[in-house]
């Protein structure tokens, strides 16, 4: 049996420990001729964290493109009943786990541990746990690479594979693609061994602390409103693409006049020509090209349009001695985004966001990824008059933007950054100001950085070829108000504007403490994302006519600051139990949830500079346990299980004739 980390195999492409490289994006960025200036920011950012000292370690890592299988490409899904075990006393490593898992129970992949259990204890693990399967790695005839492709792997991961480290991962919402061409055998059965752990901390992406209990237990306390939930929560898939393969590709647009100009870069490992096709939706071949840059010409093009979406697809071929050698296709959207003055212009109309704020939570999955459920999340949104999500407070599995494509929904994707203020239960705490502090003093920081560049990196790697996507949010709710905060984000703004070939727009969502007066970061946003609570955390029930008072002063203060960009409400709502009526209202009655919504009605409809409304949040959803929540945070507009709460059918009305 081999052990220890696989001798003489490069962890390349899928996991890159280097200085300065970024191996996912090179080639699109030398197209735009970025790559020197993006370089000279990460030196800049790094010299100034360590002192001007050079030689700080970034890890990044190279998100693959969405698996597929074709004529040259194979994809075996390895969903199913995995083994698991929790590790509290972190021996695993020590009694040599990874060759193989005793007294394990089942555990279902995709899945979020934590509902599976029926005891606390289980559901409320904090600490390492391991995952255990076999795959057979089929005998192809042809030389190939192999791949393992986790959806994500929450919150850090070691992958083995017959007891060899293939890879490691820090940051549980993104893809982590593992080369195991080294370690498996081929036309055998292969074991596949994950450690994983969930524990949050001040550098990790989302942030939080781990508290130690009386009786020795470790307890995840996060500075978020969500359930800490964790395991392998989206699809993992074993891949094999050939030697000489496509590894990744961007499109950007051009209109002119009923024409479309498709821009598009690929990068492959190899020296032979590159063949580009586009086919519309009937399989009609309308444009090609050759060569790894260069555009395509689409005569009357079909536009992707808000909840109507046409899709192309497009087909990137290495040919070779008159022979295929790898091929790769996926749908596209033709469409423009830009913001002008106050407007969100798509293909050059302005748009008005109607929609949610989401989670990746249901019933019993936690926050695994599910067809199901993303099947009827998308029916409901679409019945309320929707266009929009956010995809608060992470970036979600890839299939949710694959399904946002083809339904013509417009995604706001954000990065894990929340949990950016130290307050006392911080997302309540935060509203009033209470125990605050300037979170980006903290020593803590410089790591923090760069786990978040890396996220920033990884989630535009990933889906910047998306139609639906029409926004980066790069962060959540931090603090904003000091200059330590100024410099960190601008950097992160910095590098999100150099990597994305789209150039889409950046934003952030902005808590309360975040005032016209005192924010040192709205004027990096393209666009400024608010979250209010004006009749819920300020002044509710009976104070709710101090609420409105506040209310628009708030907004005539933003509107005298002159920032001359839109504005788009990202979260607002009141916390609502499904059951719950009452004549005249009170707080947490459906009453109540529809007469807060008529207060932000009449401000949003007050203002010609706030071009879109997001409601906190879709559905009910679980968070930590506390004074603050009822077995969940219940600010949906859908229960916890999608069924309509009175104020839907409000919304419906309104968003119907927007
Ligand atoms: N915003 C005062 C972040 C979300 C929370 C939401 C809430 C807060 C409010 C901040 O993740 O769930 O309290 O409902």
């Amino acid at each position: 049996m081999r052990k220890g980390r696989q001798k003489g195999v490069s962890l390349l492409p899928a996991t890159l420990f280097c200085d300065l490289c970024v191996p996912g994006l090179n080639s699109i960025i030398e197209e735009k001729g970025i790559l020197n200036r993006k370089v000279k920011i990460l030196r800049k950012i790094k010299s100034r964290e360590s002192g001007g000292k050079r030689g700080t370690q970034i890890m990044l890592k190279f998100s693959e493109l969405y698996p597929q299988a074709n004529e040259k490409r194979l994809r075996i899904s390895l969903d199913g009943a995995w083994k698991f075990r929790f590790d509290p006393e972190a021996k695993g490593g020590k009694e040599q786990w990874q060759n193989g898992l005793s007294d394990t129970i089942l555990m279902p992949v995709p899945g979020s541990f934590a509902d599976m259990f029926t005891d606390a204890h289980s559901r409320d693990y904090c600490g390492d746990f391991w995952y255990e399967t076999e795959f057979f790695l089929p005998d192809e005839a042809e030389e190939k690479e192999y791949f393992l492709r986790f959806g994500s792997l929450t919150h850090r991961a070691v992958v083995y594979c017959n007891g060899i480290e293939v890879g490691s991962h820090e940051g549980g919402f993104l893809p982590v693609v593992v080369p195991i061409s080294g370690a498996a055998k081929k036309g055998e059965r292969n074991r596949l061994v994950i450690k994983l752990n969930n524990e949050l901390n001040e550098e990790s992406l989302p942030c939080g602390a781990v508290h130690q209990l009386k009786d020795g237990r470790k307890l995840v306390k996060p500075y978020f409103d969500f359930y800490n939930y964790a395991g392998i929560h989206r699809s993992v898939y074993l891949v094999s693409v050939p030697k000489e393969s496509i590894e990744d590709y961007s499109v950007r647009y051009e209109l002119e006049g009923d024409d479309a100009l498709v821009h598009y870069s690929v990068r492959t490992n190899g020296t032979h020509p590159v063949k580009v096709e586009l086919r519309d939706k009937e399989g009609v071949l309308v444009a090609e090209a050759e060569g790894s840059t260069g555009a395509l010409r689409v005569k009357n093009a079909h536009l992707w349009k808000v909840r109507n979406a046409y899709l192309y697809s497009i087909s990137i071929l290495i040919m070779g001695e008159g022979k295929l050698i790898d091929s790769y296709t996926e749908e596209i959207g033709i469409r423009t985004v830009k913001i002008e003055g106050t407007k969100i212009l798509l293909n050059g109309e302005p748009v008005y966001l109607k929609g949610y704020g989401k989670h990746e939570d249901f019933e019993v999955i936690g926050r695994g990824f599910n067809w199901g459920v993303a099947k009827r999340d998308f029916e409901c949104m679409k019945w309320s008059g929707a266009n929009c999500f956010r995809t608060s407070h992470y970036p979600y599995a890839d299939e949710w933007y694959q399904m946002a494509d083809e339904e013509g929904f417009l995604v706001i994707d954000e990065v894990p950054a929340v949990g950016m203020m130290r307050s006392m239960s911080n997302f309540a705490a935060a509203g009033s100001g209470s125990k605050y502090t300037y979170f980006f003093e903290a020593p803590t920081v410089p790591k923090l950085k760069a786990a978040h560049l890396q996220a920033v990196e990884e989630m535009i790697a990933r889906d910047k070829n998306h139609p639906s996507v029409i926004a980066w949010s790069l962060f959540n709710e931090p603090e904003t108000i000091s200059e330590y905060a100024r410099e960190y984000f601008k950097d992160i703004f910095d590098y999100a504007r150099e990597l994305d070939p789209e150039g889409r727009p950046l934003t952030g969502a902005l808590e309360k403490t975040s005032s016209p007066e005192k924010c040192q970061c709205c004027d990096l946003c393209d666009f400024v994302c608010l979250n209010r609570y004006y009749g819920w955390y300020i002044s509710g029930g009976p104070e709710i006519v101090d609420a409105r008072e506040a209310f628009f002063d708030e907004m005539d203060r933003w509107e005298k600051r002159g920032l001359n960009v839109p504005f788009v409400f990202t979260e607002f709502g009141a916390d609502t139990l499904g059951m719950e009526h009452k004549l005249p209202s009170v707080m947490w009655t459906q009453e109540y949830q529809s007469e807060y919504m008529e207060l932000c009605f009449e401000v949003f409809d007050r203002y010609d500079f706030i071009q879109g409304e997001l409601v906190w949040n879709f559905a009910d959803f679980q968070a930590s346990e506390g004074i603050m929540r009822v077995n969940g945070n219940k600010k949906g507009v859908f229960t916890r299980i999608r069924q309509p709460k009175d104020v839907a059918y409000r919304l419906k009305e309104r968003w119907d004739k927007i």
